[in-house]
């Protein structure tokens, strides 16, 4: 159930949609369902599905999140509008879960290119990843640093072989999304000797690049996910994106746009799972009656509802916030991704509870929602990051 699709006069309270984002919503979940499910159901778990990333850009839809693409070589920084980002990834996760990562990771890979990069960097990358014809990562995390993200250890050294201007990346990334098999990755490494956050740097590397290597994880979460090894993998100064020593700011940057997207990631399986329970709930008859008589039965519905509708409205509160350039966007986005994606575990599991046990057969929708859900809590900083983000601001 979603409040702003009931039937009646258009709701106009500034937290609702407007009518042509309800519609929007309506008609990605068609795409996502008619063209998207089949290309998604015929890829290999695990590994990237290129059919399916190349119909992202068919149809025009990451062309919708990165509308200055960079080839004029315009400006794009803030060109993502972070409402249009969270509404294409709750309807495509309503849908099919698959089609939704695959987008998101477009825009997680490349934004840092749309924030923070050259003219001739977007030139080179953005109609390729608009058109779905290359595969963008976003490499960040290590062995040793996850939610630590500030003691990275990727080393770049000076490289005493280039024109003065280089770097040789040697060390490892983990539990990157995409990877091995990404064309392009946005690297965030060690430059000079400054300590912690400061002496990040971002780069731009070609997955062909001579020196880099992966390999593929079998994780729990259904998308592809792998390591990289950088073995001296050799980049310039046209390769930085932004300047050296300015990486952690294009990390958090990044991630302050699209903390409120995984939460728009997780309402929309919120949203598939409650309108599961409350089909079955409906239909399945027990003690004489459909379970929704029950009365322990609705009120978990009920609840199910009620902190689907919060978290959808925190969603797009952090979203609205952040395309109108509101003060205090980190706290924001991240109370969006914590609580949307403590919500969505707590009603994929409730929903699971209701089916019993046809929901964990394999195949169920709710057995693959049971699975997609666990990761967001993780990704993009854990729940544990975001409240230190939110606690931070408090204390301001
Ligand atoms: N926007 C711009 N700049 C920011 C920022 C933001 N949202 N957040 C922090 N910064 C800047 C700070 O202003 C500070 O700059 P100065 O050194 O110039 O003062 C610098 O970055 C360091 O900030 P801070 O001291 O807050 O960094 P911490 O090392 O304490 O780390 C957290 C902050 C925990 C928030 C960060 O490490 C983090 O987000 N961790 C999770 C990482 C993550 O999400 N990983 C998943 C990878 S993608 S799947």
């Amino acid at each position: 159930m979603d409040l702003s699709d009931q039937k009646g006069p258009p709701m106009v309270t500034p937290f609702a949609l407007d009518p042509q984002q309800r519609a929007w919503r309506e008609e990605l979940r068609t795409l996502a369902a008619e063209r998207l499910r089949p290309l998604a159901a015929a890829g290999e778990p695990g590994r990237v599905n290129r059919p399916l990333v190349a119909t992202l850009g068919e149809l025009g839809l990451l062309a919708r999140l990165f509308p200055a693409d960079g080839t004029s070589g315009g400006p794009a920084a803030g060109a993502v509008r972070a409402m249009d980002l969270c509404l294409l990834r709750e309807s495509l996760a309503r849908e099919c879960t698959e089609a939704e990562t695959a987008l998101a990771l477009q825009g997680l890979g490349a934004y840092p290119v749309v924030q923070s990069g050259s003219a001739r960097q977007r030139a080179r990358w953005m109609p390729e990843v608009v058109a779905g014809r290359a595969v963008a990562a976003f490499a960040l995390s290590e062995p040793a640093a996850g939610s630590d993200a500030a003691a990275l250890e990727l080393c770049a050294e000076p490289d005493p072989s280039g024109a003065g201007d280089g770097w040789r990346l040697t060390g490892e990334k983990a539990w990157i999304s995409n990877a091995p098999d990404a064309d392009v990755y946005t690297v965030f490494a060690r430059t000079g000797q400054a300590p912690g956050s400061r002496g990040v740097t971002a780069f731009l590397v070609p997955g062909d690049s001579a020196g880099l290597s992966g390999r593929r994880l079998d994780m729990l979460s259904p998308h592809p996910i792998g390591t990289l090894t950088f073995d001296g993998v050799p980049v310039g100064a046209g390769d930085v994106l932004g300047v050296p020593g300015g990486g952690f700011r294009v990390a958090m940057r990044t991630l302050d746009l699209f903390r409120p997207s995984v939460g728009a990631f997780a309402v929309g399986m919120a949203r598939a799972a409650l309108a599961a329970a409350v089909a079955h709930a409906g239909e399945r008859r027990a003690f004489g009656g459909p379970l929704k008589d029950l009365q322990a039965v609705s009120h978990q519905l009920a609840e199910m509802a009620t902190r689907t509708e919060a978290a959808a409205l925190l969603v797009y509160a952090a979203a609205a916030a952040y395309d109108a350039g509101e003060p205090g966007i980190a706290a924001r986005s991240a109370m969006a991704k914590l609580f949307a994606t403590e919500t969505a575990q707590y009603v994929v599991d409730a929903a699971v509870q209701l089916h019993g046990a046809r929901a964990l057969r394999r195949g169920h929708l709710l057995e693959h929602l049971y699975r997609e859900v666990r990761a967001p809590r993780i990704y993009e900083g854990a729940s544990e990051v975001q409240r230190t983000i939110i606690a931070k601001e408090l204390y301001r």
